[in-house]
């Protein structure tokens, strides 16, 4: 019948997010359950965004993923989570113009073809993992008419990757690492949107692009095992260094950085740039506004000339929202 041929398809942005105040180490693993609450600024999409689109259709024998154009496996405990739980919230949906009508149930024996793109290095310590699992739960929530909204998503979303919870909102986002074993508190808020602060400039100086040799995943397992700064709440690179063995995410270049951000904020009537580090060498630098940031990149492109050895490439970016 006609109805053999169809095939519904949703396509979604999410940017990533870059974290302020860090989340390193869980309490559960399965779960992806946080030891402390984490605040970020969501990226704008035009430099670090995934794009994904998920398509149904009867045709479909299995649940298949492609990331960049080559195909992934789906076996993996977390894409599972969140197709389960997603596939548990979904809705009727109806096209009248084709016909063509799928029930809760159907959902539930429908197969799904998942296609994802990032415009930036995958694993760089660039939170790939951050926008690839948001855009996921938030693209199979529109495709099964999911009624939850972008907290609960946050929910979903966290268990694919914790980081990515932070991804369903623009602007300022809260992940509150919650008190239930369940997880269902523990979610994503925004704090204020992407119009707060407005003339905030972020600026990633991109040291390596390189896959890094200490994934996320298993760096802050080994921290919550081995580091005693983390029951203190210590500076997320301290207690990198603090695990056993060590975590080297920053470089010597990394630390010229620190250095430039902080002799210019000392020598200034207030602090111009912020800066902060994730699970790599790059340099996320925060400018407190417009002129800041055009005097961030006179400085930077002193110190690192074009075709450095040292830097590779900047991104320059602003807050922006999710969809
Ligand atoms: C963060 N990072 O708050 C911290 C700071 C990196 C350094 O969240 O195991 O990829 O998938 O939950 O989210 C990166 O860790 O780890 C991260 P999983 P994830 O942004």
């Amino acid at each position: 019948s006609e109805s053999q041929n169809w095939v519904f398809m949703v396509t979604a942005q999410t940017p990533t997010n870059i974290a302020v105040i860090k989340y390193w180490g869980k309490r559960d693993e399965t779960l992806i359950l946080p030891v402390n609450d984490s605040i970020s600024l969501t990226l704008d999409p035009s430099h670090l965004c995934t794009t994904t689109t998920v398509a149904v259709s009867s045709a479909f024998h299995q649940d298949r993923m492609w990331l960049n154009a080559k195909e992934i496996s789906l076996s993996g405990g977390r894409f599972q989570s969140c197709l389960r739980e997603i596939r548990a919230r979904a809705c009727d949906v109806e096209d009248e113009n084709k016909g063509i009508k799928i029930t809760k149930e159907d959902w539930a024996k429908l197969h799904l073809h998942i296609a994802s793109y990032n415009n930036f290095p995958t694993a760089a310590g660039l939170a790939s993992s951050a926008a690839g699992f948001a855009c996921l739960a938030y693209a199979l929530g529109k495709l099964m008419d999911v009624k939850e909204d972008e907290s609960q998503l946050s929910a979903i979303a966290r268990q694919g990757s914790g980081s990515a919870c932070r991804s369903l909102f623009g602007g300022f986002v809260k992940w509150i690492m919650g008190k239930e074993d369940n997880g269902s508190d523990s979610l994503a808020v925004q704090l204020a949107d992407e119009k707060h602060w407005d003339d905030l400039v972020i600026v990633i100086a991109v040291v390596s692009s390189r896959q890094k040799e200490t994934s996320s995943t298993s760096g802050m397992c080994e921290s919550v095992e081995t580091s005693l700064l983390l029951q203190h709440r210590a500076k997320f690179h301290a207690v990198c260094l603090d695990t056993s063995p060590p975590i080297f995410y920053m470089n010597d270049t990394s630390h010229r950085i620190i250095s430039i951000a902080e002799k210019w904020n000392r020598s200034e009537e207030a602090p111009q740039v912020a800066y902060t580090f994730d699970a790599g060498p790059n340099a996320v630098l925060i400018a407190r506004n417009r002129k800041a940031a055009t005097s961030l990149i006179q400085r930077l492109l002193y110190y690192f000339p074009p075709n450095s050895d040292d830097l590779s490439s900047y991104i320059i970016g602003d807050k922006s929202i999710a969809k």
